[in-house]
């Protein structure tokens, strides 16, 4: 059984995050999503997130997509999970080639197509006009 991870925010689910876990859904048996925790999003410099972490859980699983949800609170824990999970594929979006590359020791890392022309930050700003 080949287990895939994923990671996100997933603030506002739309559709460029739909089509990713999608694809990342293709790569194997077994879907994995982890969600940031409010906190470690705060750690990381995403400041402006709209919905906390049950609210984007919520959605995640409303997707159907998931086999399991997570919650990523800590620098560092991709690699624990990797190991606990026995993960065979991480996968992320385009954004971020080449910033994982350090988990290819730990399992297989693939960057998938980004979706143009939406993303939370727009959703968000979009938000803030009404
Ligand atoms: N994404 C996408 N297309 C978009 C917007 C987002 O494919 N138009 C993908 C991102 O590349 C990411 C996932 O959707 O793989 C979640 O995106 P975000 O919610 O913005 O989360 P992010 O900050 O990218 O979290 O540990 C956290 C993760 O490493 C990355």
């Amino acid at each position: 059984m080949t287990k895939v991870i994923t990671y996100g925010t997933f603030d506002l689910l739309h559709n460029g995050h739909l089509q990713l876990l999608k694809r990342a859904k293709k790569l194997g048996d077994f879907l994995i999503v982890g969600v940031t925790a409010d906190s470690f999003d705060q750690a990381r410099g995403k400041i402006n997130v709209q919905q906390n972490l049950s609210e984007r859980i919520a959605n995640i699983k409303a997707t159907g997509l998931a086999d399991q949800i997570i919650v990523e609170e800590y620098e560092g824990q991709k690699i624990d999970d990797i190991r606990r999970f026995n993960i065979d594929i991480f996968a992320v979006g385009s954004d971020w080639n080449g910033k994982f590359d350090y988990l290819k020791d730990y399992c297989q890392v693939i960057y998938l197509d980004r979706t143009q022309g939406i993303s939370s930050s727009q959703l968000r700003t979009n938000k803030n006009k009404l």
